[in-house]
């Protein structure tokens, strides 16, 4: 049946993005799958974090999960670390993944930059624990922004040579030929790239160093007014075609938000907007981003204080994820030919 995989990572400064891109899309799919909602703490120490600040962050995302509309006791929240089969079968899948594979991954270019040399091994083989955090549930379906895609992409390569590569002792445990299954990217709507408010050119990202380039889940409604009153934009008035838009990424960006968070498309929104002056439109959008932001941010706030409450959550979600991915982890031994306890 079908199952959907997802993760955040806890590196702080949860945005407008991660929201568009990743969390308001986890909310959605409740109904339609048996979801699993991960805090990725092994991807998030691929880069530098203070242990003191990942703690925070670890709980932040999962309260963020929840504020949003998460429902953890019908799925599942849970924290990566707490699941040993995600780094266990991500060592068996650096050993089915190709070299030539990984070193075609722009987001490692992106992250390592000009020090290549120094980036740690862990960022390198990320994608690798990326498919098998999908992987080790056997998921189907993947919910991304548009930036997570060719990572998807190499887990399903994985997933086919694993298949192939072992066929034989896949047939011969009686198990299916295809043991791990082809996860599909669910990638619609507008804003699944949000982009920074300084910089159309760029995506809106936690650990871009100005604070003033993203809106925090944590913003209150005056932070949100400044940010997008100061968003940059062209001399220009609103774009009055959806073709225009393609010209212009800083409107481009503007409208796609505002058509997210208003569950609409760039079409509406234009049909609503269209030829007026950015001074208009951006009051409107500060306070349809405000009306939206508001009750999750209090509801995280209300949940952060408590962590006693928050790791309750993640314990019981780890526990019930374990029970799977324990399962794809004995047949993926046998598979490969280990001796099992
Ligand atoms: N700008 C974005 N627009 C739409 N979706 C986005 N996502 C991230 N940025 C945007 C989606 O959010 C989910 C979680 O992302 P992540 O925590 O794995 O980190 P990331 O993709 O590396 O995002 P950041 O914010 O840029 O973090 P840093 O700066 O730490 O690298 C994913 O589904 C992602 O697609």
């Amino acid at each position: 049946h079908e199952r959907v995989f997802s993760g955040v990572q806890p590196t702080g400064n949860l945005h407008l993005g991660n929201y568009l891109g990743a969390i308001k899309r986890f909310v959605e799919l409740q109904d339609r799958f048996e979801c699993l909602y991960c805090v990725v703490d092994l991807h998030a120490i691929t880069v530098w974090q203070d242990p003191a600040e990942l703690k925070k962050s670890i709980r932040e995302v999962a309260a963020a999960f929840l504020a949003a509309g998460v429902d953890g006791t019908k799925h599942i929240v849970f924290n990566q670390s707490q699941v040993s089969a995600h780094a266990e079968l991500a060592w068996i899948f650096n050993c089915v993944a190709r070299l030539g594979w990984l070193n075609r991954m722009t987001q490692f270019k992106e992250k390592a930059g000009k020090d290549r040399e120094n980036a740690s091994v862990g960022l390198y083989a990320y994608p690798n624990l990326m498919a098998a955090d999908i992987l080790a549930y056997r998921a189907t379906h993947v919910p991304v922004g548009e930036d997570q895609k060719q990572h998807l992409e190499l887990a399903r390569d994985i997933a086919q040579k694993f298949n192939n590569d072992f066929s034989k002792s896949i047939a011969d445990l009686g198990l299916a030929e295809k043991f791990f299954p082809q996860p599909e990217p669910l990638i619609a709507g507008p804003a699944t790239r949000v982009m920074s408010l300084r910089d159309g050119a760029r995506k809106m990202s936690k650990s871009e160093p100005s604070d003033a380039s993203r809106i925090n889940l944590t913003d209150d409604a005056d932070q949100i007014a400044a940010k997008i009153r100061k968003a940059k934009t062209d001399p220009l008035p609103l774009p009055e075609t959806v073709e225009e838009m393609k010209t212009r990424p800083e409107a481009d960006n503007l409208i796609g938000i505002y058509a997210a968070l208003a569950d609409s498309d760039a079409a509406a929104v234009i049909a609503q907007f269209g030829g007026q002056q950015f001074s208009q439109f951006k009051q409107a959008l500060v306070d349809l981003t405000v009306s939206k932001l508001a009750p999750i941010t209090a509801e995280m706030k209300r949940l952060v204080a408590d962590p006693g409450h928050i790791d309750q959550v993640l314990g019981s979600g780890a526990e019930r994820a374990e029970a799977i991915a324990g399962e794809t982890m004995n047949h993926v031994k046998d598979i490969v030919g280990f001796v099992r306890r």
